[in-house]
């Protein structure tokens, strides 16, 4: 990818951001900390590597994303409705009676949402059961997850995890977003599995770990899988929780925000420094 691709998905990422505090000011709360953690790579999936279509949610040759860590549904609702499954106003119900918008995400209620998930540990299985099915249809689709690290203490997902690599699920690609930190405290405190890239080794998983705001390492990783023939293939990626927000970045007690207003104007302010600087680059770079 040249810079200017680069560029254009990083201003992307924040138009991403700017939607997720939209749906913030309408729900005043909402947990804010690990959608902010996983823009890039929802940003990386939807605006250059899944192969899905707005207009026919459901087109069988599409590829599937299951969001396994429901809780960072706004992320998910923000780049849906960036790409064109959903009008954007309909960030502006989050939080009332009835919204298609939940505070975790419901397939019968919104185009674009792969199976219902928010009680962790489930989403990989699910997942290990598409791929399984895509590929004996012998569809060329692929099956993209995106866990947290806190999620990955669920006992479920080692046996989805041992499942997939015994049926050599190589159209299966998981995104780890390690931000370190789950809802009481940091991940290893909580329950800790490291070495994170070992444990998922063991269990017959080809391994990256990356960058988890770099969108170009996240795109041409992506696009290197499967990594090893015959193996499912999981992408560790190293964020920072509340990536974005000055205040919130890194601490636990954002996990879940519930936005007082003076907070809601430093985040736009920081939003809008974020956009000052991809402006000026845009500039120099003649975009
Ligand atoms: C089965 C289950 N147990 C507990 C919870 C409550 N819960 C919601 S978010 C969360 C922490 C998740 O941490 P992590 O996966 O690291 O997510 P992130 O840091 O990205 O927010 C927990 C324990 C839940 N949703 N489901
Ligand atoms: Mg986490």
């Amino acid at each position: 990818m040249n810079s200017k691709e680069i560029l254009k998905l990083e201003y992307t990422a924040l138009k991403i951001r700017r939607n997720i505090l939209r749906l913030i000011r309408a729900g005043e709360a909402g947990h804010v900390g690990g959608a902010l953690s996983s823009v890039e790579i929802v940003t990386a999936l939807y605006f250059n590597l899944l192969n899905v279509d707005p207009s026919n949610p459901k087109w069988p040759q599409r590829d599937r994303f299951v969001l396994s860590a429901g809780h960072k549904c706004l992320v998910l609702y923000a780049a849906l409705a960036e790409r064109g499954f959903f009008n954007v106003s309909i960030l502006d119900t989050y939080g009332a009676l009835d919204s298609p918008i939940p505070g975790h995400p419901n397939m019968h209620k919104l185009p674009g949402i792969e199976t219902n998930t928010g009680a962790l540990g489930h989403g990989l299985s699910i997942a290990g059961g598409m791929a399984l099915g895509l590929r004996m249809d012998k569809s060329q689709s692929r099956v993209y997850v995106l866990m947290g690290d806190g999620e990955l203490a669920e006992g479920s997902n080692w046996e989805a995890a041992s499942a997939a690599s015994m049926h050599k699920l190589e159209n299966l690609i998981v995104f780890v977003d390690r931000n370190k930190l789950q809802i009481s405290g940091p991940t290893i405190e909580v329950m800790s599995y490291e070495p994170l890239d070992e444990r998922w080794r063991s269990f017959g998983w080809s391994v990256r770990i990356i960058d988890g705001h770099n969108l170009e390492s996240i795109i041409s990783n992506v696009k290197q899988a499967p990594f090893e023939k015959g193996k499912p293939s999981v992408i560790i990626a190293d964020t920072l929780k509340s990536k974005g927000l000055s205040f919130a970045e890194g601490k636990v007690s954002y996990h879940y925000w519930k936005a007082k207003p003076e907070e809601m104007e430093q985040a736009e302010l920081d939003l809008d420094n974020i956009e000052k600087q991809l402006k000026a680059k845009m500039e120099r770079i003649g975009l």
